[in-house]
């Protein structure tokens, strides 16, 4: 999907939100279990009850690979099931020495078909650069959401730029606006002007609302640009709402509780 499809695609539905496939046995309701896939199931009756609010879908590869053959098998499900029209990320944080990085790019894009993938910069441009295939989509950590994020990302550089910062701007050597996002955490809502001004085209995949404790409104203000320019994701607080048999339906009423809360702000700005 392009950025002028994704833009569309926001306008439609009057939303931002990246629903977070974030799919673990031991959270699921129980009687999922006796099912042939129960990771399948969960994720087929979630994404039937939120996809008319949301416009990406990201399962997070570890909670897939943790469960060995199975779990690959059940994420491949997942991502066909998807409707064409939903933007897909992989969040897989990947990023080798080139040669390798080439075979992540062949393992997300073309065993699997997903639109993007997240990256982590530490290793420079050849293990970005693998991934930047045509119609397909690089997510660069930037500032991330976690405590940690504090230990390296912002530390300054002799240029007086922090780490993310820079992160940001060399990257954008490498890649245009039309296949280059950057991962910026919900949790650092005082810093998003500042990043936003570095990146003005970019979109930003944001995730840190809901279960980490961001706070939407301002990533909304301070974050969007003249295409929104924003994924907002939200896991937990929308797939785990309930555990019980009626978490499908109660995923879809949070779902709707998050876009309405996107939509007023998108229908006054776009
Ligand atoms: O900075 C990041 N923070 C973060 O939480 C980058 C991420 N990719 N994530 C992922 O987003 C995290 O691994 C999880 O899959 C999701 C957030 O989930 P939740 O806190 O909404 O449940």
């Amino acid at each position: 999907m392009n950025r002028a499809q994704l833009f569309e695609q926001i306008k439609k539905k009057n939303s931002c939100l990246c629903v977070g496939l974030d799919t673990d046995l031991l959270k699921i309701p129980k009687h999922l279990l006796a099912t042939s896939d129960p990771i399948f199931e969960f994720n087929k009756q979630i994404i039937d009850a939120t996809h008319s609010y949301c416009v990406a879908y990201k399962p997070n590869i570890a909670f897939y690979e943790a469960l060995g053959p199975k779990g690959w098998e059940s994420l491949q499900k997942t991502l066909e099931y998807i409707p064409k029209d939903i933007f897909t990320i992989a969040d897989a944080k990947r990023g080798d020495i080139g040669n390798t990085s080439a075979l992540y790019a062949r393992a997300f894009f073309e065993q699997m078909n997903f639109d993007s993938i997240t990256v982590a910069p530490y290793m420079g441009e050849d293990s970005v650069k693998p991934f930047l295939l045509k119609d397909k989509w690089v997510i660069l950590l930037a500032h991330t959401s976690n405590s940690g994020s504090n230990d390296f990302q912002v530390i300054e550089l002799s240029s007086k730029r922090r780490l993310y910062e820079e992160v940001i701007l060399k990257s954008q050597q490498w890649a245009t606006p039309d296949q280059l996002m950057f991962v910026v955490g919900a949790t650092h809502p005082e810093k998003i002007e500042s990043i936003r001004a570095l990146a003005p085209e970019n979109f930003f995949l944001v995730p840190g609302v809901g279960a980490q404790g961001g706070d939407l409104q301002l990533v909304m203000k301070h974050g969007s640009n003249k295409q929104c320019g924003l994924l907002i994701n939200s896991s937990r607080a929308i797939i785990y709402a309930t555990n019980d048999t009626d978490f499908a339906e109660k995923a879809g009423a949070e779902a709707l509780k998050v876009q309405e809360e996107m939509g007023e702000y998108l229908s006054r700005y776009l």
